[in-house]
């Protein structure tokens, strides 16, 4: 019997939280999801009672032909009573157990680790407090540019959340709680994720080599946006990546670039995390233009005076202050053909990751002038030249 009740709580917490059913400790499902199947568990008892009450009277008290009507009943004490009293004690329960899982939802202990989170249309991004970010992506869904945050399981961690642009939410299944990151406005998500069990009990802990050959156990949390911020809303989503606190604190102290990091590298690392949910490297089409063969190529705008050939060649930082003005007031010159649909990343990007940006798209374009092929060309044409005119001598 208790088997069997145990397998439809089961159930039940699964068809709400799929893969999610087991999960973090604190403000986690411990107590939520309990309250959660109490809840659950009162519905159907009163949905089956009412029902089955009704559909009784429904048979027996049906009308027939020859039996007169009885008069209604105006009033029965008891039952009045019974049913004001009753429900008034389950809901008094279920907003006091509810209260103090919000409570604990909402408060971290000082001590909590600190991290700030921002929303964007459409990725998250965080920074930590050594001021790095993520380095690291992996695949979810359609989207290849998921990034993986790493936290430290069993410490509290408190997200500083906010938003870009529109408002997004932020949503854990893992631990049950959901909260609104709003622009202009900080809020906090608070939640203590599992201890990496080292035991192989929990399948969802896997392993990893790090480049000097350690061994780093995890287990990853799936974040998804829960409030529909534009057309692609489904595709904003994250790891958060539980690893042991001894890990987390080497990897925070371990920024991904340094000063001496190639400036095309840094670039890259930040399209992944910020910018390729809207622009492709590969000349695919996406909500932005492709960087593919774009630095350096006369541009159009809707809004302001064409970006044409003999401008850029007059100007050879034409370009480079073009792709500023873009991340940081995108509205300025709308290039033809597209909406005007780029968030500002004012104040978002440092020197470095905007420098980093600049020569991501230099490199991937033919126009590059650190490698203009046709200059070496030439050179090289006039250098044998040169060789071929001094050897007639
Ligand atoms: C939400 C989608 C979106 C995101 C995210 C986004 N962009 Fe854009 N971007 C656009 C759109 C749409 C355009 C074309 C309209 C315009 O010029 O504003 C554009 C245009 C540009 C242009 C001009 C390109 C050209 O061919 O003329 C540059 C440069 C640019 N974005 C850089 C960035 C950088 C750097 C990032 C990441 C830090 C980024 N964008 C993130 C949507 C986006
Ligand atoms: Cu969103």
């Amino acid at each position: 019997m208790t088997a069997t009740l145990a397998g439809i709580n089961d159930l039940v917490i699964k068809l709400f939280f799929g893969q999610h059913a087991d999960s973090a400790v604190g403000s986690g499902p411990g107590g939520t999801d309990n309250l959660f199947l109490f809840i659950w568990w009162v519905s159907v008892f009163f949905f089956v009672l009412l029902m089955g009450i009704m559909a009784y009277c429904m048979v027996v008290y049906r009308r027939k032909p020859g039996v007169p009507t009885e008069r209604s009943a105006s009033h029965n004490t008891p039952l009045e009573i019974a049913w004001s009293v009753i429900p008034s004690l389950l809901l008094a329960v279920m907003f006091f157990w509810g209260f103090d899982g919000y409570l604990k939802a909402q408060m971290a202990p000082s001590y909590a680790e600190q991290i700030e989170l921002t929303g964007q249309k459409w990725n998250w991004s965080m920074v930590y407090s050594t001021g790095i970010g993520a380095s690291e992506f992996t695949t979810l869904g359609s989207n290849s540019n998921v990034p993986i945050f790493y936290i430290p399981a069993g410490k509290p961690v408190r997200l500083k959340m906010s938003s870009a642009d529109v408002l997004h939410a932020f949503w854990v299944p893992d631990f049950r709680t959901k909260l609104d990151v709003v622009p202009n406005r900080y809020t906090p998500y608070v939640f203590t994720a599992n201890p990496i069990d080292r035991t192989g009990a929990d399948e969802r802990v896997a392993t990893f080599q790090t480049k000097d050959g350690t061994t780093v156990y995890y287990r990853d949390h799936t974040v998804y946006c829960a409030e529909y911020c534009g057309d692609q809303h489904s595709e904003m989503m994250a790891v958060l990546r539980a690893v042991e606190p001894e890990f987390y604190y080497t990897w925070l102290n371990t920024p991904p670039y340094s000063s001496i990091t190639p400036p095309v590298e840094v670039g890259q690392l930040v399209w992944k995390a910020k910018c390729s949910v809207c622009h492709t490297t590969d000349g695919g089409a996406s909500t932005g233009p492709t960087w593919l063969n774009s630095y350096g190529y006369p541009r159009e705008f809707a809004n302001a005076d064409p970006m044409t050939q003999a401008k850029i060649d007059a100007d050879p930082l034409l370009w480079d202050n073009y792709i500023r003005e873009s991340v940081i007031n995108p509205g300025a010159k709308v290039r033809a053909g597209f909406q005007n649909a780029m968030p500002s990343f004012d104040g978002q990007l440092s020197p470095v990751e905007l420098r980093g940006i600049i020569a991501y798209l230099r490199s991937l374009s033919d126009k590059n002038p650190n490698s203009k092929i046709e200059g070496f060309e030439d050179l090289e044409k006039e250098a044998a030249e040169l060789e071929a005119a001094e050897g007639a001598e």
